[in-house]
């Protein structure tokens, strides 16, 4: 298999997870339609170059956790950040998605990478808070470089500066 990202030092290779209609796909044309820059075109049906003011990413959007397991440690190996997200208005699907996200991380062991956890849907009512996420997710901020953020993936919001933050967290970008 050859180089899944192109050979642009300054897109940093960002994978991006979440159960199906958790609003992957949406972000993804949300950010590719709203740049500041129009330059980025699809390197690969599911992989976006996105250049957001100062932040430039080639995001994977693999699909949900139960398609291409396979594959995923050949990204990982790729990637220099995880976004997770999860539809925060889905309560049945809450403890589903925390699981995979769990099962994800200590399978790979990512306590090296900066993961962006963002919880998505945020316009719609009744949806889950950053802060009772977090109190969920439980991970030790010594262990994992995690920030756990909202967003709306049809309006933007949220998006900058989740983005912003795990593109800063990449040395040497
Ligand atoms: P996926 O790529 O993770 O599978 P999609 O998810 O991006 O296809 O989104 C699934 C559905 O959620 C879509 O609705 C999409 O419009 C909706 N959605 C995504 N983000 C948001 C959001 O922030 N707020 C709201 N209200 N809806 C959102 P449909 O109806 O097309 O299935």
């Amino acid at each position: 298999m050859g180089s899944i990202f192109p050979v642009e030092a300054r897109y940093v290779p960002i994978l991006m997870i979440g159960l199906e209609n958790s609003g992957k796909t949406t972000i993804l044309h949300w950010l590719k339609s709203n740049q500041a820059v129009s330059t980025s075109k699809t390197v690969d049906p599911n992989a976006e170059k996105i250049s957001l003011k100062e932040v430039k990413m080639s995001i994977w959007d693999i699909g949900g956790p139960n398609h291409n397991r396979h594959l995923w440690n050949h990204y990982l190996t790729k990637s220099q950040g995880l976004i997770y997200v999860i539809d925060s208005s889905d309560h049945a699907r809450l403890h589903e998605s925390i699981s995979e996200f769990h099962d994800f991380i200590y399978k790979y062991m990512l306590s090296h990478m900066p993961m962006l956890v963002l919880c998505n849907k945020q316009d719609l009512p009744n949806t889950v808070s950053p802060i009772h996420l977090n109190r969920k997710i439980n991970l030790g901020r010594d262990l994992y470089n995690l920030k756990i953020g909202s967003c709306c993936g049809l309006t933007g919001e949220g998006l900058h500066e989740g983005l912003s933050w795990i593109y800063n967290q990449i040395p040497n970008r």
